[in-house]
């Protein structure tokens, strides 16, 4: 194995190296050959050739025309055309980060996979969080489905976790995918809008796929408007197999829980970190992982035993629904830890390659018709994406398993297979290398009876397109379904073809004729007198035999849906602004600073201008940002310093009071030192202080001025804790 490359002291590397000590696994170890540094190195050419000028090109004279004979220019340049290869056709935008794995408890019961049998091993694991229908480019805060795909390194080869931040889909069958990719894509003519479902293309779709309701509810919320990727759920959406070693199956649902909750940002919010920070999410993974805070997610499962696959009133291979957890709970079986940046985003990130069909023995697929039709396309995009059939050859996507078997050449090939044979059977090479025995762990796929005539049809028990979309709206807490209705008006408010509006009031008023109501007000519109039917049917499809059907006795309710009831004991990573100007009380900035980060928040100092400020009693306190490169919609939380002279700053200074505003708005915890009660008052929410700072009407309000002693710092993080305070929203006074 080659000699992992140590960075010289005092050089940036060696100073980075410092901040994230690499822990070793064997993903690591099997990635070092690959791995290079150039630090303290000397430059040379691709083939080895020291090069003495990379800075003129070589000329006719030194003003005369360029030789083609300049290799090393050439070189470059070659390389250099061709760095870009095409992005994702979907979740082309996406961060990643490796980890490792752990198991709570084995689950042989369960499964043979080695890796949910050992509590001792620990997994190296890649994950990626992408954005769905934006460009690589984009926002990191587009209102989207979050991918979150998984590759675990086992000793049985790569398992991939190819799931998503919401557990359900918005079509059945994959031979739609197409289609509604090319409806949420920006509009072919003008390419417009970018990283936006708000527009007529996805609207007339989404309208005439009455299947999709129960994921637009999911899409609607702010389960689409994360505040992190380590602050929400990641769900494999299909019903997967698990296989014991005695060859019993059970069905599955696997869900990530993440341990810091499931929060989200504000849709206005979103939008304007779009703009000042479209890194968002991919700048908060990166330095949560740099700062130690590794983000961590327990793997839950939901086991169904295969005798009950038609005890419920939904297909268990309809990815449009969900299995409530009051119905089977979710088990929690072992922990993902995020504790290591990639070197290269491109090598790393860019190039890994996922696939749903990426299973190991003890884990396998369902019938799911969508389930079934991914197992073809990740390989197939991965062939125009990464160039060729070798792409598991790169060094992010190989097994810590060496490879052996008789698939050879293609492009960019990079193992030199030894030996005359690359067929099997044969003598020549005495068989090798070896078929494996199912019980020495061979993969077998599992023996399912089917007994069936070929048909293009879909079983009646996937018609019910409502009932879990109304499930999922009743579920949620006034707040969360207020912003549904505002997602709703507003992107189908961006659609410019009327009847498309109403068809879409048409499908709302079957999950709530409330939510649907509220809709069409804010439209301007009536809700429909005859509802549509439903258009996604075959050319000789009679329409009433598609009709949606309504199960009797659905769950109402399930609190799982909510985010109203996720963690909220931990300020862990929060991001706290502390608004400060010279003059300010060095004395409760620190103490209020302190008992922040002690527990584990990130606190930034906020002034006029950057540099340093001078306290009340002349020490020098470094500056974060100045107002001009912190925005609100960047923090968790504000809190204001006193000191008679910086609060008379902070008072007069508008950017300091657009802060405050912004973060009253966003419903986020202000907090206040007594003296800067001054500043408060120069904001437009003053007038909406709590009656009295006791604990009951902080914790309701979300804004607390008081002494920075203890007791505010105690309520401080009890505030943030809670992340918003969206009561703040109920008369509506907040502008938009
Ligand atoms: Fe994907 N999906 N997908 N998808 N998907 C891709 O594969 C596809 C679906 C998901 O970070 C592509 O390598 C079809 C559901 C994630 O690299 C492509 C269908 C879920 C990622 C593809 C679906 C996902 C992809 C594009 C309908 C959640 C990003 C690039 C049958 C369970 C992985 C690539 C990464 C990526 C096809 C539906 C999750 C084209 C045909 C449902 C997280 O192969």
């Amino acid at each position: 194995m080659a000699k992992k490359p140590s960075p010289k002291m005092g050089t940036e590397a060696a100073i980075d190296k410092q901040l994230a000590p690499q822990p070793e696994n064997a993903k690591t170890q099997n990635l070092a050959p690959h791995i290079a540094d150039a630090a303290g190195e000397q430059m040379n050419t691709n083939t080895g050739l020291p090069i003495n000028d990379d800075q003129n090109s070589l000329k006719a004279g030194d003003r005369g025309p360029s030789l083609l004979e300049d290799f090393l220019f050439r070189e470059k340049m070659t390389h250099f055309d061709h760095e870009r290869i095409p992005e994702r056709v979907v979740h082309a935008r996406g961060s990643g980060a490796h980890g490792i794995f752990k198991l709570y408890k084995p689950l042989a019961e369960y499964t043979k996979a080695a890796f949910l049998n050992d509590t001792e091993v620990e997994t190296p694991v890649f994950v990626r969080f992408s954005t769905v229908a934006g460009s690589r480019g984009s926002t990191d805060l587009a209102r989207d489905v979050r991918g979150f795909a998984t590759k675990f390194y086992t000793t049985e080869g790569n398992f991939d976790l190819v799931g998503n931040n919401m557990p359900v889909f918005f079509i059945q069958d994959a031979i739609k995918f197409p289609d509604l990719i090319h409806a949420v894509k920006p509009e072919p003519d003008n390419e417009i809008p970018q990283a936006a479902s708000a527009h007529d293309t996805f609207w007339d779709f989404i309208s005439l796929m009455p299947e999709s309701a129960h994921m637009i509810m999911w899409a609607m919320s702010d389960r689409a408007i994360p505040r992190s990727y380590r602050m929400m759920e990641g769900f494999g959406v299909h019903t997967f197999r698990l296989i014991n070693a005695e060859g019993k199956a059970s069905f599955v649902k696997f869900h990530w829980k993440p341990l810091l909750g499931v929060h989200s940002v504000a849709w206005d919010e979103a939008q304007n970190i779009s703009g000042k920070d479209p890194d968002f999410h991919r700048r908060d993974l990166w330095d949560a992982i740099e700062s130690g805070n590794f983000p961590e997610y327990e793997l839950g499962l939901q086991i169904i035993p295969e005798e009950d696959e038609f005890k419920y009133d939904f297909d268990l291979l309809d990815s449009t629904k969900l299995v409530p957890e009051e119905l089977v709970p979710v088990e929690r079986v072992g922990k993902l830890t995020l504790n290591r940046n990639p070197d290269n985003f491109f090598a790393e990130t860019e190039q890994i390659a996922y696939h749903i069909g990426h299973v190991v023995p003890g884990i396998d697929f369902t019938n799911d018709p969508l389930l079934q039709g991914r197992l073809f396309s990740y390989t197939d995009t991965q062939l125009t994406r990464l160039g060729g059939p070798n792409f598991q050859e790169i060094p992010i996507n190989r097994p810590i398993v060496p490879v052996h078997n008789n698939q050879r050449d293609g492009f960019m090939r990079q193992t030199i297979n030894r030996g005359k044979t690359s067929y099997n059977p044969n003598s020549l090479g005495g068989n090798d290398p070896q078929q494996v025995k199912e019980s020495a762990g061979g993969f077998v796929s599992y023996r399912e009876r089917i007994e069936a005539r070929k048909e293009r049809l879909r079983n009646k028990s996937f018609f019910d397109h409502f009932s879990q979309a109304r499930l999922f709206f009743n579920s949620q807490s006034d707040p969360e379904k207020n912003h549904i209705v505002d997602a709703l008006t507003f992107e189908l408010g961006k659609v410019k073809t009327i009847a498309i509006r109403e068809r879409m009031l048409g499908i709302l008023v079957q999950i709530d004729k409330g939510l649907a109501t509220q809709v069409a007000y804010g439209l301007g519109l009536h809700l429909p007198e005859v509802l549509p039917t439903n258009q996604s049917i075959p050319a000789d499809g009679d329409p009433a035999d598609y009709e949606s059907i309504q199960v009797e006795g659905a769950l109402a309710k399930s609190e799982a849906l909510s985010m109203a009831n996720t963690v909220k004991d931990t300020i862990k990573s929060r991001k706290i602004a502390l608004l400060a100007a010279d003059g300010a009380d060095a004395t409760s900035i620190n103490a209020v600073k302190d008992a922040l980060i002690a527990e584990g928040a990130t606190v930034e100092v906020i002034a006029p201008r950057q540099g340093f400020i001078t306290a009340m009693d002349d020490t020098q306190i470094m500056v974060d940002h100045s107002f001009l490169t912190a925005a609100s919609v960047l923090f968790d939380a504000v809190y204001v310093a006193g000191g008679t002279n910086a609060v008379a700053t902070l008072e007069a200074e508008a950017n300091a009071v657009h802060f405050l505003n912004e973060a009253f708005k966003h419903c986020k915890p202000i907090a206040a030192a007594e003296d800067a009660i001054q500043v408060i008052d120069a904001t437009y929410f003053s007038k909406k202080l709590p009656p009295d700072f006791s604990e009951e009407s902080v914790l309701r309000e979300g804004i607390l001025v008081g002494k920075p002693d203890k007791n505010l710092t105690a309520m401080l993080i009890k505030m943030i804790a809670q992340h918003r305070f969206w009561e703040r929203e109920k008369p509506r006074l907040i502008p938009a």
